[in-house]
C-alpha cells in the first residue's frame, strides 16, 4: 500500500493511523503546489483533485478522503481498537466526529491558508472555526479522548488539525484542554514516528 501524502498536511492522520495499527505503508510525497510527486509523477493522474491523501493498493485500486482511508487502515488491525466494530453505535459516533472535524474544522483551518482569501473573510472564518474548536474543548474537558477513554482514529485528525493553529495565527493556548490534549496525542510512540517520518520531529 503506498500513501500519498504532504508533509504536516491532512495526509498525517492516515499516515498515523498506519503507524498506530503497525501496517507497513510507502510513503510517497506529493508537492501540492507543482501536483508532482517525489518520482515526478503527476499527482492529478492519481487523483484528479489534486489533492492528498490517497491510499494506493497493491493491485492498483485507490482510496481517497481523509475519513474513509483511516477507517479502512484501522479496520485492518482490530487488535488495536482504532475505531470502534462496524455496526455499534460507538462506530456512528467515531462518523460523527470524523464528519465534524472534517468539514467544520479542517475546512475552516484550509480556508485560512488560501492566500485568495480575502482578510475580511478570514475573520469571519477564524471566528467560526473558534466555535468549533470550543465545542470541542468542551466536549475533551471531562474525558481523555473523542470517543471516552481510549485513542481512536477522530484523535490523531483532530491533533493534526490543532497543529496547524500556528500557522494561520491561531493560537491553540487558549484552549488549555485541547492544547493538554495534543500535547498528549503527540507523546505517542507511533504519532512520533510518523512525524519523524515527515521530517516534523
Ligand atoms: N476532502 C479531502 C480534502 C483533502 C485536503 O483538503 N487535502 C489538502 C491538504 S490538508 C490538499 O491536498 N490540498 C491541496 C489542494 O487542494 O490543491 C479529504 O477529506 O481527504
Amino acid at each position: 500500500m503506498k500513501l500519498y501524502y504532504s508533509k504536516g498536511a491532512c495526509s498525517l492522520s492516515p499516515h498515523i493511523t498506519a503507524c498506530e495499527a503497525g501496517l507497513p505503508i510507502e510513503l510517497v510525497e506529493v508537492d501540492l503546489q507543482s501536483k508532482r510527486t517525489s518520482a515526478g509523477e503527476d499527482f492529478r493522474l492519481i487523483n484528479p483533485n489534486g489533492y492528498v491523501p490517497v491510499l494506493m493498493f497493491d493491485d492498483g485500486k485507490k482510496l481517497t478522503e481523509g475519513p474513509a482511508i483511516v477507517q479502512y487502515l484501522a479496520d485492518q488491525a482490530p487488535d488495536k481498537k482504532l475505531v470502534p466494530p462496524a455496526g455499534t453505535f460507538e462506530r456512528y459516533q467515531l462518523q460523527q466526529w470524523l464528519n465534524f472535524i472534517s468539514t467544520e474544522i479542517h475546512k475552516g483551518f484550509g480556508a485560512l491558508f488560501n492566500p485568495a482569501m480575502p482578510e475580511e473573510a478570514k475573520q469571519v472564518v477564524t471566528n467560526l472555526l473558534a466555535s468549533r474548536l470550543e465545542t470541542a474543548a468542551a466536549h475533551l474537558s471531562n474525558r481523555a479522548f473523542l470517543l471516552g477513554d481510549d485513542f481512536t482514529v477522530a484523535d490523531a485528525y483532530l491533533f493534526v488539525t490543532l497543529r496547524w493553529g500556528a500557522y494561520v495565527n491561531i493560537d491553540i493556548s487558549r484552549w488549555p484542554v485541547l492544547a493538554n490534549y495534543a500535547a498528549k496525542i503527540s507523546a505517542r510512540p507511533a504519532v512520533q514516528k510518523a512525524l519523524k517520518e515527515e521530517g516534523l520531529a
